[in-house]
């Protein structure tokens, strides 16, 4: 055991060395980190008790919300809500934020925004999901949480990561000093530094996108796919096609291995579909902390400034050669 290093200690530790840490995201970091090992135990048992299907309502997306969403989401909400270090919330279950305002939470300085289960289809076939968070620091000096206190661009997250539930559960994130991943061991019910100073490949030969889509793309996408697709010794290629179909493990993948994930603009989804706020800048912000990139295909992920809660954008994130190849297909008069 003593040469473990467990997730609360590693966030202790890493909190001494910022002399005026106060400890209030250490603690955030922590709770999330709680509701997560509670999320885990019900998705591992997911077909054996009852809490696959659906249950009888629909989110504000008008998508018809998973037990386990639900399940999920209330982990989270209950967690954040008595951690006292959050003032406001914001999910993708939720139509409007959450104000936290009970008394030891409403002066508190952070808020964190999430998706409390991503890659909801995947859930009854036992394909990996995962939990994404953002966390910001507040921009409105006291009193109840606000809007603006939600809707700032990612280049301001102080905080952000996500949990793969899958082969095994893992949770991976960043406070802005490199990527770190620690993987739970269920028999000591620990978090243990598995993946420290996660760096994604500059290139890799895997590329993921909902090939399907092929016929509603724009034409320099289709140009970059079937770039992907031609023989060419010196690069690789073809690449492989990768996708899963869940975000978080086509990230998780593509930031280990390298590779780019592509959901774009499209006839079918004009804005993309991912969500900007609790899945985009929180997986933009750990691609460009383990030296990757994440951008629209255009701008830059973490310079969007978002106007509502649940705007989407279309994203291409992970290795920042790739993401950059991408671009050139994308805007080829661009200098
Ligand atoms: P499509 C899952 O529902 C999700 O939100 C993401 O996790 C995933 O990357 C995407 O949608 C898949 O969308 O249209 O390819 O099925």
């Amino acid at each position: 055991m003593n040469n473990v290093t467990v997730l609360d200690e590693f966030i202790i530790k890493r909190q001494s060395e910022f002399p005026f840490a106060s400890g209030d995201l250490s603690k955030l970091l922590r709770d999330i980190s709680l509701a997560a090992k509670i999320i885990h135990r019900e998705v591992n048992k997911a077909g054996l008790v009852d809490i696959l299907g659906v249950t009888d309502n629909t989110n504000v997306h008008g998508e018809t919300v998973k037990k386990l969403d639900e399940f999920a989401n209330t982990q989270l909400l209950n967690a954040l809500q008595v951690s006292g270090k959050c003032c406001g919330i914001a999910s993708e279950e939720e139509e409007d934020f959450v104000v936290v305002d009970n008394e030891v939470s409403k002066e508190a300085k952070y808020v964190v925004l999430f998706d409390p289960l991503d890659g909801s289809s995947n859930i009854d076939v036992n394909v990996s999901i995962g939990t994404i968070f953002s966390i910001y620091r507040r921009v409105s000096e006291s009193g109840p949480c606000r809007l603006s206190d939600l809707l700032q661009k990612g280049a301001k997250q102080v905080a952000a990561g996500y949990i793969i539930y899958g082969s095994s559960t893992m949770m991976v994130y960043s406070t802005g000093h490199g990527v770190n991943g620690f993987t739970l061991d269920p028999s000591i019910g620990e978090f243990c530094l598995s993946h420290p100073n996660i760096r994604i490949p500059e290139f890799a030969k895997t590329y993921s996108i909902n090939q399907g889509q092929f016929l509603l793309l724009a034409d320099g996408l289709k140009q970059y796919i079937n770039y992907c697709q031609e023989t060419d010794a010196a690069t690789g290629r073809p690449y492989s096609m990768r996708y899963i179909g869940s975000f978080v493990a086509d990230f998780h993948r593509n930031l280990i291995n390298g590779g780019i994930f592509i959901y774009p603009a499209s006839t079918k989804n004009p804005e993309g579909k991912l969500r900007l706020l609790y899945e985009c800048n929180p997986l933009a912000y750990i691609a460009e902390q383990a030296g990757g990139k994440a951008t629209t295909g255009q701008e830059r992920i973490l310079d969007i400034e978002p106007l509502t809660l649940h705007q989407r954008t279309p994203i291409y994130i992970g290795s920042a050669g790739m993401v950059q190849q991408a671009e050139a297909f994308l805007n080829p008069t661009a200098e």
